[in-house]
């Protein structure tokens, strides 16, 4: 009986270890997938015709995107964690904003914008605004 007891508890922490080591695997992986295509993205041609943006998995996506002046962009949280659009310039700010929120910023210069998280630097973002 006690030796049933023992090997249940010992089979219930392996277990517990097992599936945390596959969480946190996983989630790891995709994070940084997510990483790998936006700093890709940083060195490439920017993107056109998009205006919605994803902070999912602490990275940006797109994160290097052209648009018209006068268009507005939306960023929208996908993570657990909050994020922030912050420009590097100091333009503008959005603040902390958490998951399922959005923040929208319309670019009034023609220019070359980057931005980043100031929780999480290593999220980084780009907008080139044409006239
Ligand atoms: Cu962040």
């Amino acid at each position: 009986m006690r030796t049933n007891t023992r090997r249940w508890l010992i089979g219930g922490a392996i277990t517990v270890v097992i599936v945390t080591g596959l969480y946190f695997g996983i989630s790891g992986y995709m994070g940084y997938q997510e990483t790998a295509q936006q700093n890709a993205q940083l060195t490439a041609a920017p993107i056109t015709g998009v205006t919605q943006v994803a902070l999912s998995n602490f990275a940006v996506g797109p994160a290097n995107i052209q648009v018209p002046i006068g268009t507005t962009v939306t960023w929208t949280n996908g993570d657990d964690a909050p994020h922030s659009v912050t420009f590097n310039n100091g333009m503008a700010d959005s603040g902390l904003f958490k998951k399922g929120q959005t923040y929208q910023y319309t670019f009034t210069k023609a220019g070359t914008f980057t931005y980043h998280c100031t929780v999480h630097p290593g999220m980084v973002g780009r907008v080139v605004v044409t006239p």
